[in-house]
């Protein structure tokens, strides 16, 4: 029994309900993982006390030799993972992460162009409900109606067309390869910057599974909580010219002090993905995200692109007749947890939608393959077969507990709940 079941009894009980939800559940949020127990010891360590403004050497405050050392720990294996001139790893989130990029690469009021978010974007990559797009200018490139894949020529020509300054690339919902190169060859046409945002893909990119953007990018944003199974939190990556530009915009530009024990769970994080069984791990990830789309396409479900190469599968659920918010409720309630997500050219808002986004990385770390893969994708078709059909709900909930309670969830003790 913990300290905070005695102190406070109210907050360890929901923790304590979360904790079950996701060890007795499938949690195939594309965006999600489960870190190790060494990320979570870090996140709770006495870090948190420490007021740290500035940056390794030049603090605002005293008594940050420890937080000078565990940053630039952090910054040195961020940089040696990525092959990257530069880090900055005090971004507290990939939206405070993206904000900063901006701000030193442009001024309020110029142009940009990211991906539309309705075909695979981002909200901070210019939405209209986002702030960024009352800041700058942004203007969208999408997918092929046909291929649904990035449509280059599109982001060429309007390139020309708004002479951008800076180019985002980079999606939350997209399944296959990205090309930056081709990106950068754009990007140089008019002059622009190319900022990636690589959240989704981090660690795909650090096992070399997917063509990593820093060879090409002016700048590189990314999550650390996604694929690469680190905390809740972000950093970016830069030509050695742009780093006191991303500093400054970073701290003082929009951030005050940064989260130390984030920071120190960051540096685990980095450490974790350069030993060779996080390769092995990704590998896992790509191979179940395969085999996944593969069975749900054999069971007659449509995928977007017809498939996958990362670890994310997008399913187009209007030829079943349902919704993307139906069918994420009927999944939820027998313990599958994914979204409800657009896709391209979808007639449906937001808050509806007419697909589901589902992913591999949590599933994986907790040593599921593709027999497993093949055994869900299967539940997840009888789950939206049989919509409100309790017999079967009933049936597919007790298999899902099943499943989930023989994988261990990693990080935590086993001590059910
Ligand atoms: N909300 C994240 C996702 O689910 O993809 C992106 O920030």
């Amino acid at each position: 029994m913990g300290v905070l079941e005695h102190i406070d009894p109210e907050v360890a009980a929901i923790i304590a309900r979360e904790e079950g939800r996701q060890r007795w559940g499938l949690g195939m949020m594309a965006s999600e993982n489960h870190v190790s127990a060494a990320v979570l010891e870090a996140l709770g360590s006495v870090l948190t006390n420490k007021y740290a403004e500035g940056y390794p050497g030049a603090r605002y405050y005293g008594g940050c030799r420890h937080m000078d050392e565990v940053e630039s720990l952090a910054i040195r294996r961020a940089k040696e993972l990525f092959g990257a001139e530069h880090a900055n790893v005090q971004p507290h989130s990939g939206a405070d992460a993206n904000m900063a990029a901006y701000f030193a690469l442009m001024e309020p009021g110029d142009v940009a162009l990211g991906m539309r978010l309705d075909q695979g974007g981002h909200l901070t990559h210019g939405h209209r409900v986002s702030v960024t797009s009352k800041v700058w200018r942004f203007f969208h490139y999408g997918v092929e109606r046909e291929t649904e894949r990035i449509d280059y020529d599109q982001m060429r020509q309007l390139a020309k067309e708004h002479r951008p300054k800076v180019i985002v690339v980079g999606a939350s919902s997209y399944p296959r390869i990205i090309d930056f190169a081709k990106a950068r060859e754009i990007a140089d046409e008019v002059g622009a910057y190319l900022m990636v945002d690589m959240a989704h893909i981090a660690g795909l990119v650090a096992a070399g599974l997917h063509p990593s953007p820093v060879p090409y990018a002016h700048v590189v944003t990314s999550t650390t909580h996604k694929t690469l199974r680190g905390p809740r939190s972000a950093f970016i990556l830069c030509r050695q010219e742009l780093a006191e530009k991303i500093d400054r915009a970073v701290f003082p530009g929009l951030q005050g002090g940064p989260h130390m024990h984030v920071v120190a769970a960051k540096a685990v994080c980095f450490w974790e993905a350069m030993q060779p069984s996080f390769r092995r791990y990704q590998e896992r990830v790509v191979e179940n995200a395969r085999t996944l789309a593969e069975e749900l396409a054999r069971e007659g479900l449509r995928l977007v692109t017809g498939g996958t190469d990362n670890h994310m599968v997008l399913v187009d659920l209007t030829p079943k007749g349902i919704t993307g918010k139906e069918a994420e409720k009927a999944l939820d309630e027998v313990g599958i947890y994914c979204n409800k997500n657009a896709i391209p050219y979808d007639p449906r808002p937001p808050a509806v939608t007419s697909g589901i986004r589902l992913g591999t990385p949590g599933l994986t770390s907790r040593g599921m393959g593709p027999d497993e893969m093949r055994q869900i994708a299967h539940l997840i078709v009888q789950v939206l077969e049989h919509m409100g059909d309790e017999e079967v709900m009933d049936e597919v909930r007790q298999q899902v507990r099943e499943l989930a309670g023989a994988f261990p969830l990693p990080g935590v003790s086993d001590r059910a709940s």
